[in-house]
């Protein structure tokens, strides 16, 4: 059922770098047409930083790990979305499946890949229990031994309760370069990280010692280069908006980010862009990176 890329499967034979990168975000997070652009940016990025991509979805009934370009222009809004329930089923009836973070992470657990860049981690969500919202994508880094690079978690959850969870977890969230996690758009006003790493090289240790003590995943945020700090305000009106016009569950988000960038003249939509390729970078320098 699963399926690697002859590169990525020579890579990993070889015990090389190998980065898995998420579809959710080609198919739901921009709009038609600009999300697949975003993959194959950071598909460049990963192998700029000298390891080799495996973007991951479903796709013919197989689990693919390492989709082409041509594959990968088949992720658009129609696509499911796919967390780590959904991945038999959609399989099984052939659907193309665009995979959160915690579905790309249980592919990349069977085919033995470490290391996986995205935009933001899905978490709590605000106002919880109502709506009892809780992404599977922390239940499952809580079970697979893989390094999360991010700029936080979602822009629209809530951050401190998402850190908690974690801590609970005993997933540890690293800070590059920063002592609290990243907001996202924003850097700073986070809650505190576990430990601060300031080195490709220094996360990769941490991971491996994390790995030897039987410890499983671990985030690892990182502050886009150039923060959008006012971006607060809209997010709680995109929010407010939500709730009154009745859109809930996964309709959330790409409501959300619809939003915002059309209220931020598109200052959103570019900072999202940005900060998944740099996200890439420093996943594939990490990878990469001899321990
Ligand atoms: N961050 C964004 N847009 C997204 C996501 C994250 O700015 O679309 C996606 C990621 O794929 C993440 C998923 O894994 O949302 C989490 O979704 P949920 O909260 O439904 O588990
Ligand atoms: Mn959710």
């Amino acid at each position: 059922m699963i399926r690697l890329a002859e590169e990525v499967r020579d890579a990993l034979a070889g015990g090389g770098a190998v980065v898995a990168l998420e579809t959710t975000l080609v198919a739901h997070g921009f709009p038609p047409g600009e999300g697949v652009e975003v993959g194959i940016e950071s598909e460049r990025q990963v192998r700029a930083a000298g390891a080799v991509p495996a973007t991951i979805g479903v796709l013919d009934g197989e689990l693919v790990v390492g989709l082409s370009e041509d594959e990968l222009s088949r992720f658009d809004a129609a696509a499911r979305k796919v967390g780590p329930r959904d991945l038999a089923a959609t399989a099984a009836q052939r659907a193309v499946g665009a995979t959160t973070v915690g579905g790309t992470l249980a592919v990349a657990r069977a085919a033995g890949i470490s290391w996986l860049a995205t935009g933001g981690l899905g978490g709590v969500h605000r106002g919880w229990p109502d709506p009892p919202d809780v992404s599977a994508d922390l239940a499952q880094l809580a079970r697979t031994a893989a390094l999360v690079v991010s700029a936080g978690v979602k822009s629209l959850l809530d951050v401190p309760a998402t850190s908690e969870l974690l801590e609970s977890l005993g997933v540890p969230v690293l800070g590059y370069r920063v002592d609290t996690l990243p907001l996202f758009y924003a850097a700073a006003g986070g809650p505190p990280v576990s430990a601060r790493v300031e080195s490709p090289y220094e996360a990769a240790r941490i991971a491996r010692a994390h790995w030897e003590l039987g410890g499983n995943g671990l985030l690892l945020g990182r502050p886009p280069d150039e923060p959008l700090d006012d971006v607060e305000p809209l997010i709680e009106r995109a929010l407010r908006a939500a709730h009154d016009e009745g859109v809930s569950g996964q309709t959330v988000t790409p409501f959300v980010l619809a939003y915002l960038n059309r209220e931020s003249g598109g200052r959103t939509q570019r900072a999202n862009k940005d900060l998944i390729a740099q996200n890439a970078r420093l996943a594939g320098e990490i990878a990469a990176s001899r321990t």
